[in-house]
């Protein structure tokens, strides 16, 4: 059951987690080290005990995948996952006249007023970056994140690695190779980032004519981003079986520093009290390949969930 290695986790946290500060301020529950490992043959891994926007994870993929790393292409399908990351950089900039933003994140959450201001600064911030080429080149740009890194990884001699490519060619051509890795962590291009891959490295693995999947992943919000995280890679994982000519086998997701925010921890309880449903199947309507599909060939068949649960991000 999916959602219960899920669980095991939350409770694991909320049980054992100690303390911790963190960049955000927020605070948090943190255990260091935890895998959960999901058998896609048994269905694919949505979470049924809050829903999980399916849209949002699979136009992120698709964005990664295509090497792509400006939110434009994100917002085209209202995904605002990515914008705050985005807005942070352009409320910091030279160029940036509106009112002050500093630690927006936490201040539209304790102040009505300055929520109403943010929001507004977003919408246009948005806008700006749907309709001006310019602004979106300047400041819809997350810098070298994933897409960069999975598909145009530039090496010591300016030369460009495709590293998504290499990996499916090697998967199709040498299956028992133990090198089937992408590594999102770029050290030279940390710097560079919005925000240093959190989903940082993967590897492959072929045995019986089954694909699986293992990612490190260096931190976990384990309330908000997990259950996306979950769903993303696994997504992946299908479309490179399917890419290979594989079934999919295991994804399994290996955590560094896991933690839980502090203002996190009532929505936990609710979800936790929840009991979970079937999980939902996952199908690919095309034979096109992973470089050209589109979040239209997707279809996910009997997703039964209960319902959003609501949380803060912290920035
Ligand atoms: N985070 C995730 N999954 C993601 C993502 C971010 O859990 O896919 F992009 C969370 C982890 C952490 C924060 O709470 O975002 C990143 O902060 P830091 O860089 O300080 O680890």
């Amino acid at each position: 059951n999916f959602d219960k290695v899920y669980h095991d986790l939350l409770e694991r946290i909320t049980t054992e987690g100690s303390f911790k500060d963190d960049r955000t301020g927020t605070g948090t529950y943190s255990v260091f080290g935890h895998q959960m490992r999901f058998d896609l043959t048994e269905g694919f891994p949505l979470l049924t005990t809050k829903k999980v926007l399916f849209k949002m994870i699979a136009t992120e993929l698709i964005w990664f995948i295509r090497g792509d790393t400006n939110i434009r292409f994100l917002l085209e399908y209202d995904n605002n996952i990515w914008n705050e990351w985005a807005f942070k950089k352009w409320v910091e900039s030279e160029e940036y006249e509106g009112p002050d933003m500093t630690d927006f994140g936490r201040r539209a959450l304790e102040d009505e007023d300055f929520n109403a201001l943010y929001q507004a600064e977003m919408k246009q911030f948005k806008e700006r970056v749907l309709g001006d080429d310019e602004f979106s080149r300047m400041y819809g740009s997350l810098g070298n994140v994933y897409g960069k890194q999975w598909r145009d990884w530039v090496g010591p001699d300016g030369e460009s690695i495709d590293q998504l490519k290499n990996v499916i060619e090697a998967i199709k051509t040498n299956p028992d190779s133990r090198r089937h890795i992408i590594t999102a962590w770029n050290p030279a291009e940390i710097e560079s980032m919005a925000l240093p891959p959190c989903h940082s490295f993967f590897q492959f693995y072929v045995k019986d004519g089954r694909l699986s999947l293992q990612l490190y992943q260096r931190s976990a919000d384990v309330f908000l981003g997990v259950p996306f995280n979950i769903a993303s890679y696994s997504l992946l994982l299908l479309m490179v079986a399917k890419e290979c000519g594989l079934e999919a086998g295991d994804f399994v997701h290996t955590m560094g520093d896991a933690h839980i925010y502090a203002n996190h921890l009532e929505a936990v309880d609710k979800q936790l009290s929840r009991k979970s449903f079937e999980p939902p199947a996952l199908k690919i309507n095309t034979d096109a390949s992973i470089f050209e599909i589109d979040y239209e060939d997707f279809e996910v068949v009997d997703y039964e969930s209960h319902s959003y649960i609501k949380a803060p991000i912290a920035v």
